[in-house]
């Protein structure tokens, strides 16, 4: 195994990837004993930016950190790469439709799925964090010749980690007594927090919090979050959306702790009636390194209802960007 890991990080000088990069030189996500090589991936305008951030960087004298270089072209980024996250996105500013935001970033990444496809290596784990996810993801997955669905998942752990975070206070237990929760669908104001299956400290979860308090605090808690935090703190969620990053690439590398799982948006493959392919937030195990949907579960009528309305957002996002498909 070759003694130096790359990383690939694109968006780096943006905040979430400020909060990221110096974990990872940390040993955060790979531990002690790896060395890390890292490709730092901007738009011409952010370089200077991205110097910056990568003086700080070397400034850290982490042993771990065996290599730094910048890029503004993915094909020199993603070469080799062994771990990528896809930060970099376009923003949506005032008075911007989704389908506008959609549209801009849907290049963005098909271009870079196309970079993957031709420089990543073939086992190549590849985070999208970058807005609209769901959307984004399938774009690179379809533009990254030479990989599969197999090597991208998008990020929904932000959700995840919201829903336990809540759930465990209006329990009055440690976040680590909370199982089983699972975020179902978009990464957007309509995905499905789940609690049906949740346990905490092996009671079912809604018996201890309430079906009312789920219905009415827990699922638009979670689904309008991020907007909260904006609200409050003038700038959306960075120093936690890194750590959720870290998260699920953390578990999808060392795997998912027994008995329970996560939540990523994967790539479909018909499981609960969800259409093929459509990238989707589904409860997902991880173990010896690939991830698997978890099987099987029982859906509750209201889960399925919205289930069924996320797959009606994630079919109209698509129809809008089947060109780059
Ligand atoms: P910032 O605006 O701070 O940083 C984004 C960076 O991406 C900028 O430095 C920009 O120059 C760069 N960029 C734009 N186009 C690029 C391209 N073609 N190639 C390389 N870099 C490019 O945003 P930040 O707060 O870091 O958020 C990044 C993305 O994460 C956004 O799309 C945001 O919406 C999304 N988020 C996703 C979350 C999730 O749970 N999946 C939660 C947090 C966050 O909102």
């Amino acid at each position: 195994m070759n003694p130096v890991t790359t990383i690939a990080v694109s968006g780096a000088a943006g905040q979430i990837s400020y909060s990221l990069l110096f974990r990872l030189i940390a040993g955060d996500l790979l531990g002690q004993e790896r060395k890390i090589s890292l490709r730092l991936l901007e738009t011409e305008a952010a370089l200077p930016q991205l110097e910056g951030v990568a003086m700080e960087l070397v400034d850290c004298a982490s042993p771990l950190l065996d290599s730094i270089a910048c890029h503004q072209d993915p094909g020199l980024a993603f070469r080799d790469a062994d771990i990528v996250f896809l930060i970099g996105a376009k923003p949506r500013s005032a008075g911007m439709e989704r389908a506008d935001l959609l549209g801009m970033n849907a290049k963005i990444f098909a271009e870079q799925g196309s970079a993957l496809g031709k420089m990543a290596h073939s086992d190549v784990r590849v985070l999208v964090v970058g807005n609209p996810v769901n959307t984004n993801a399938l774009i690179a997955i379809r533009n990254a010749r030479g990989l599969s669905s197999r090597n991208f998942t998008g990020m929904t752990r932000l959700d995840h980690n919201r829903a336990i975070s809540l759930v465990a206070q209006r329990a009055g237990v440690s976040t680590a007594a909370v199982e089983r929760v699972t975020i179902w669908g978009n990464h957007s104001t309509r995905q499905f927090p789940d609690l049906y299956q949740a346990r905490i400290g092996g009671r079912e979860a809604l018996e201890v919090v309430g079906e009312d308090w789920y219905e009415e605090t827990l699922i638009p808690g979670v689904r309008n979050r991020g907007a909260e935090v904006i609200r409050i703190r003038g700038k959306s969620s960075a120093g936690s959306a890194a750590d959720a990053a870290l998260g699920q690439m953390k578990d999808w590398i060392q795997g998912t702790p027994e008995g329970s799982w996560t939540s990523m948006a994967v790539a479909s493959r018909g499981e609960y009636g969800i259409p093929r392919d459509l990238v989707c937030a589904f409860p997902v195990r991880c173990a010896g390194g690939v991830w698997e949907i978890v099987e099987g579960l029982a859906l509750s009528e209201s889960a399925e209802r919205h289930i069924r309305l996320n797959v009606d957002e994630l079919l109209s996002e698509r129809s809008l960007v089947e060109h780059l498909l």
